[in-house]
């Protein structure tokens, strides 16, 4: 099985994370999807990172479905998401928040590189400024209110997606989104980029 993409995505970095906190051997291929296209739309046309190359060859992409697919393939008693159904819908809203966050995070980065200067649009860059302060700040209350586990047992798939979009948006967008702002999150995410899993897999 292959992992295509950087881990400089936080959607690659979340999916590569879960494989080896749920213990799913894989091959890591660190392909860009612009400094490399070609050699990535030879793998998958769309050119979608994360991209996972199952070993049958079949060509999974987005990095929920790929975590699903992970989920279904993991040892039994093995997953990152709660059994019951409260855990599971209290973690789908969390991963939700976390997700939106990278989104948002990630058209402001696209916004800001890819687009010429002057053909940026300030009312369009305001409006997803506000959705990421907006998910961030649901997530800072939702922790503070009911803390997330950043142990190595017990950290679940909205600790690793939530701790992934922070350190994705505090490497990019810190003036954005001040970390002073998020005591909880930031103290949270420290803890998670401490276990064995996230070290091993660095996203700068
Ligand atoms: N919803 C997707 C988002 C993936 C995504 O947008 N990945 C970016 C890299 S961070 C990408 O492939 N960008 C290239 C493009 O969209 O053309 C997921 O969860 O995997």
């Amino acid at each position: 099985m292959q992992l295509i993409g950087m881990l400089d995505s936080p959607y690659v970095r979340r999916v590569a994370i879960s494989l080896r906190l749920l213990e799913i051997p894989f091959e890591h291929r660190p392909i860009s999807v612009f400094r490399t296209f070609e050699q990535f739309r030879q793998i998958n046309p769309v050119v979608k990172a994360p991209t996972l190359v199952c070993d049958d060859g079949e060509v999974l992409m987005d990095s929920t479905l790929i975590l699903d697919y992970a989920e279904a393939l993991a040892a039994p008693g093995k997953s990152l998401m709660p059994g019951g159904r409260a855990g599971r819908q209290h973690a789908l809203r969390l991963i939700g928040l976390a997700l939106a966050a990278c989104e948002k995070s990630v058209q402001i980065v696209y916004e800001r590189q890819l687009r010429p200067a002057e053909k940026q649009h300030q009312p369009w860059l305001e409006r997803v400024e506000g959705q990421l302060l907006a998910a961030y700040g649901e997530l800072e209350r939702e922790l503070a209110r009911a803390p997330l586990a950043a142990s190595e047992g017990g950290i679940d798939q909205a600790g690793v997606s939530t701790a992934v979009a922070w350190g994705f948006t505090q490497m990019l967008l810190p003036e954005i989104v001040k970390a002073a702002d998020y005591p909880v999150l930031q103290a949270f995410s420290r803890q998670a980029e401490q276990l064995p899993a996230f070290v091993a897999t660095p996203a700068a």
